[in-house]
């Protein structure tokens, strides 16, 4: 009874409290503007499954900004009238922030992306459902599948080192892995380069395949034009092959010891390049056993050209592979062929040599013109499927070699518009298997359907 008379007590007071004693104001009654809610819709695109739709979905009244950062390291950007559209090319998680800002202060909405391009690109509701049944890396599982890059791209995070990673399993330096490159000039090597390419391989747990120590092509004019004796040229050559196959020991597990040694004239001789003149025939033999004694377990390879098309050129290669006895561990045939020459049994004569010689094989340098004649303008559905046809036909001859001679099938470029050959040829061609706009090509079906 005592409580429940206490209470009624205070009750009254409370009472009496709010309803009298404070003083009406003069001026008129002010509401505070109340916090607008940030808030958002995200869906992907449903013709681009690494673009994100972002729908502003703000609740509140009166004036208000707001201000989007998609999780990609740009800070702040205006929202622009109508859904935003932003691309995520790169693998990772992101968050997505929409901050809204009023006279009452700030409110945000932040919800999480995460990007998959082995799962298709963006995963719908975070969760990634990754199919390996048409990445060629994971559907090749008895040889490597390789293709170039250059220190440019897998030094940033970016969609050419995604590619790489999602659909190869060995890499090669397009062009930073050669003597002009890493020795430009006398008593100096500059291995920036070459390290950023293996260290990302290595990083990656993909194989690194060293390309090309000695090139008539990529000499220095400093080597061309030594200025010493023929003793300290030898001397200078065999530093160089031992300091830099010494340096990748254990990261890179093959080499282009020399490539393109051959002439193509009649005949075939040696090429006559600064090596033979300074060294004698046996620059060849001298420069593997260099490379042997640097990293004995590093498999060396003769890399050539026109393999498959000149039977005189493939049988100059097997002469001086055959001169080189256990220095040697195996071929490396160029196979910068056209979508309809060479012919399918010259192209498996290339590889019959090899392995009745018990030799590794690798299919380097793979691109497949489309346009040889230069007379399209562009890629034609029909040409599109003979090129397919000549990937299918290339990857079957390779995957039917027993397992012991097998080592990797290397395709020279990732998208057409990056091509050596328009340079080369002064023409536009799509030699490869992605797009510009990194989408796959019939071509890259047709590597797959190779591999069944
Ligand atoms: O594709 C490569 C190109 O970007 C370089 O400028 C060039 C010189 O280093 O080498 C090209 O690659 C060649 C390869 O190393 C050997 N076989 C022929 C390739 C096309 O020229």
């Amino acid at each position: 009874m005592k409580i429940t008379k206490i209470l009624s007590f205070l009750f009254l007071v409370t009472v009496l409290i709010s309803c009298g004693g404070s003083e009406e104001s003069d001026g008129p009654i002010i509401i505070p503007p109340a916090k607008v809610r940030a808030a958002f819709e995200m869906t992907i695109s449903p013709t681009d499954q690494n673009v994100l739709l972002l729908d502003n979905k703000t609740v509140g009244t009166g004036e208000f900004t707001s201000e989007w950062d998609y999780g990609q390291g740009n800070g702040f950007v205006l929202d622009q009238p109508g859904i935003e559209e932003v691309r995520f090319d790169v693998d990772g998680t992101f968050s997505v922030t929409l901050k809204v800002t009023n006279e009452a202060g700030v409110t945000q909405d932040v919800q999480t992306v995460v990007v998959a391009n082995s799962a298709g690109g963006i995963c719908p509701n975070g969760i990634c459902v990754t199919s390996n049944a048409g990445v060629l890396k994971d559907v090749s599982t008895t040889f490597l599948v390789g293709n170039i890059t250059r220190a440019s791209k897998v030094n940033s995070v970016g969609i050419d080192s995604e590619i790489l990673k999602t659909h190869f399993s060995s890499i090669t330096s397009e062009y930073e892995m050669k003597m002009d490159r890493m020795h430009p000039s006398q008593g100096t090597f500059d291995f920036a380069a070459a390290d950023a390419i293996v260290n990302f391989g290595v990083a990656n747990g993909i194989n690194v395949h060293g390309h090309a120590l000695i090139w008539h092509n990529a000499t220095p004019d400093w080597v061309k034009n030594f200025s010493g004796t023929d003793a300290e040229f030898e001397t200078m050559v065999k530093n160089y092959i031992t300091t830099t196959v010494t340096r990748y020991k254990g990261k890179v597990a093959s080499w282009d010891v020399v490539n393109e040694a051959i002439e193509d004239g009649s005949g075939n001789p040696l090429r006559n390049s600064v090596f033979k003149q300074k060294m004698g025939d046996d620059y060849i033999k001298k420069c593997y056993q260099w490379a042997r004694d640097a990293d004995p377990d590093c498999l060396l390879f003769y890399n050539d050209y026109n393999m498959a098309s000149s039977t005189g050129k493939r049988a100059a290669m097997f002469k001086i592979v055959d001169s080189l006895g256990d220095l040697i561990d195996g071929v490396g045939a160029q196979m910068h062929i056209n979508y309809n020459f060479p012919s399918k049994a010259n192209i498996q004569a290339v590889a019959d040599g090899t392995v009745s010689r018990g030799l590794k094989l690798h299919f380097a340098e793979l691109d497949v013109r489309a346009n040889p004649d230069n007379d399209q303008t562009s890629l034609t559905s029909e040409r599109a499927g003979l090129q397919k046809a000549k990937f299918t036909e290339v990857v079957k001859i390779y995957n039917s070699i027993p397992l012991a001679n097998k080592y990797a099938l290397t395709v020279w470029g990732v998208r057409d518009n990056e091509t050596w050959l328009t340079d080369f040829w002064g023409h536009i061609d799509w030699p490869l298997m992605f797009n510009e706009d990194y989408s796959k090509k019939p071509a890259y079906d047709g590597f797959l359907e190779g591999l069944q």
